[in-house]
C-alpha cells in the first residue's frame, strides 16, 4: 500500500500543529527518522512536537536534536500526526494513544512488511531498508533542505537498520543516499564510532553472562542464550542494552537460527529469534507461540519461568530442523 508522497505533503501543509511519534523502545531507524521529519517540517514553520512512549537510549542521545523527543503527555492536540518506522498502531505504545485525543489525521510511514495501513495515509514501502530512507526521499521530492543535522539523523536511522550498510536490503540508491549525506556534512568515522563502538561496560558485561550461558545444538545449527531478570537488574541494564545482542552468537559460522530469550519486570519472556536461511522461517516458529516478524528475524512472548520457555521453544526449532 503506497500513497504518494503529494498527499503527505498535502496533509502536512495543511496541518498546523503537527505530532511525530515513531515505535516504542525506539532504535537507530525510529529516532533518527522522527527527529530528521520533525526537524524539517518545523523549518517549515510548523509547530511541532516529536514524542516516543519510550526515551531515547543513551546510545543515540549523541544525534543532534535526540533531546527534541518527548514524552507523550496528557491533552496533546495535533491536527496531524505522522508515525514512522511502525508497523501497526500498538508498536507506538499506550502511552501515546492515550496521550493524543481527539486527533484529526494520520500518516503512516514505514518499511515492514507486515504494515497493517493503519492511517488515513499510509506510505508503505517493504523495500526500503530503512524508514530513514523513505524519509529522505521525502524530502528530497518536498523540495525540503536537509541540513548538517538532519542529515546525521538520516544516516544513523539508514546505517542502523542496514546493519552498517551490510543486509542484502541495502541498494545502490541507498548507498547514493549515503553519499549525499556525507556530503551534506557526516562525519563517517565519528558517526561509525558512536553508532558501534560506543557501548557501556554494562553490555559487554551482559554479553559474557549470555555467552558464558551459551546453549549451542550438538551439530552447531542453533544456538541460544537467556538473560534472566536479576542478572539485568545486577547490571542495571537500560532500554537499548539487548539492542543486537543476538548478533553475537548469529555470528558463529555454523548458526542458522539464533534466540535471546529476557525475562521481563511482569515475568513474561521476551523471545528474539534470528535465522539466516529462508528454510528455516522463526516467523512460523514464533506464530506458533503467538507471536510474529519475518522469515528471518521475529518474536514472541512466552509465560515464565525462563527456563522452561527456553526449552519448550528451543525443542520446537529443533524440531523445524531436523530433517524429516
Ligand atoms: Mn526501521
Amino acid at each position: 500500500m503506497k500513497d504518494t508522497f503529494d498527499n503527505i505533503l498535502k496533509a502536512i501543509g495543511s496541518a498546523r500543529r503537527i505530532g511525530v511519534t515513531s515505535h516504542a523502545r525506539p532504535d537507530g531507524d525510529a529516532v533518527g527518522s522522527a527527529v530528521a521529519m520533525g526537524m524539517m517540517i518545523q523549518e517549515k514553520g510548523k509547530e511541532v512536537a516529536v514524542i516516543n512512549s519510550d526515551p531515547v537510549p543513551e546510545s543515540l542521545k549523541f544525534l543532534p536534536g535526540a533531546e527534541l523527543i518527548k514524552k507523550p503527555e496528557k491533552g496533546g492536540e495535533f491536527d496531524l500526526v505522522i508515525i514512522l518506522d511502525s508497523a501497526d498502531k500498538v508498536r507506538v505504545g499506550k502511552d501515546f494513544w492515550e496521550a493524543v485525543e481527539g486527533l484529526k489525521l494520520l500518516i503512516n510511514i514505514d518499511h515492514h512488511v507486515s504494515n497493517t495501513c493503519y492511517a488515513d495515509v499510509n506510505y508503505v514501502d517493504a523495500d526500503s531498508p530503512a524508514t530513514g530512507q523513505i524519509v529522505y526521499q521525502l524530502a528530497k521530492y518536498a523540495g525540503w533542505s536537509i541540513t548538517p543535522d538532519v542529515a546525521k539523523n538520516l544516516y544513523a536511522a539508514i546505517s542502523t537498520d542496514t546493519g552498517g550498510f551490510r543486509y542484502p536490503s541495502t541498494s545502490a540508491e541507498t548507498m547514493r543516499i549515503a553519499g549525499e549525506l556525507i556530503e551534506i556534512g557526516v562525519d563517517v568515522g565519528d558517526i561509525n564510532q558512536r553508532l558501534y563502538e560506543n557501548y557501556p561496560r554494562r553490555r559487554v558485561e551482559m554479553l559474557q553472562y549470555l555467552l558464558e550461558g551459551m546453549e549451542i545444538s550438538e551439530d552447531g545449527r542453533f544456538a541460544s542464550v537467556e538473560l534472566p531478570r536479576i542478572v539485568s537488574e545486577q547490571l542495571n541494564l537500560q532500554t537499548g542494552d539487548t539492542e543486537g545482542a543476538i548478533d553475537t552468537i548469529r555470528s558463529i559460522d555454523s548458526v542458522i537460527v539464533a534466540v535471546l530469550f529476557e525475562e521481563l519486570s511482569d515475568g513474561m519472556i521476551r523471545v528474539s529469534s534470528r535465522s539466516k536461511n529462508k528454510k528455516y522461517s522463526v516467523g512460523d516458529i514464533c506464530a506458533e507461540f503467538g507471536g510474529g516478524g519475518h522469515t528471518l528475524a521475529a518474536g514472541a512472548r512466552l509465560a515464565g519461568p525462563i527456563e522452561s520457555a527456553r526449552v519448550e521453544f528451543m525443542s520446537r526449532v529443533a524440531e523445524h530442523m531436523s530433517p524429516k
